[in-house]
């Protein structure tokens, strides 16, 4: 297992839709390895490979919060929301993309989602609450969007800019 680097926006492969997997290899098992590693050292509660520069549609997550409970390392490969709920829910979303940034999004407050496991079998869950909000989160990345572009477009110019200057001073040093 290695920590890969995070890429941070812009950056046109965050603007890009990642392909299917399809069937699981074992180049796929050793990046979803690596994207939990990633995350938790990061921390975040969520990884879409994008986000490590490979435009494959997998996801990482874990939004066990509570530090008596078991973490839950999750792997979804090719995940698609099949059912979302009208009800909406409001959460103060960031993105280890966007460092330090953080603003309110609207989305469903439960969905569905099918998916691959690792093992290659058919998996399908119901989820709501900070679950529902990161599998949303990370599926948008899957396909080249990001929290932002939920904003007005003022605020994701300020906030575009503040990531140049960012990486700007981070190439510098
Ligand atoms: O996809 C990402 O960039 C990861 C992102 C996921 C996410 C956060 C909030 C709402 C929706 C999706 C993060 O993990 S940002 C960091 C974060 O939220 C966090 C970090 C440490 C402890 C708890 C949360
Ligand atoms: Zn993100």
């Amino acid at each position: 297992m290695a920590k890969r680097p995070i890429l941070i926006h812009p950056d046109p492969r965050l603007k890009s839709e990642a392909a299917p997997v399809g069937s699981v290899s074992g180049e796929i098992k050793a990046l979803a390895a690596d994207m939990l590693e990633t995350m938790y050292d990061a921390p975040g509660i969520g990884l879409a490979a994008p986000q490590v520069g490979v435009l494959s549609r997998l996801l990482v997550m874990d939004c066990v919060k509570e530090e008596d409970q078991p973490p839950r390392p999750m792997v979804l490969v090719d995940p698609q929301i099949v059912w979302s709920s009208e009800e909406q829910s409001v959460y103060e979303e960031g993105c280890l993309s966007i460092p330090d940034q953080y603003a309110d999004v609207e989305r469903p407050a439960e969905v569905e989602v099918t998916w691959t496991s690792l093992e290659g079998g058919a998996c399908s869950e119901r989820f709501s609450g900070l679950w529902a909000t990161c599998v949303q989160h990370e599926i948008d990345h899957l396909d080249g969007r990001l929290f932002i572009d939920y904003l007005k477009p003022l605020k994701r110019q300020m906030i575009t800019r503040k990531m140049v200057k960012l990486k700007r001073e981070r190439a510098r040093a």
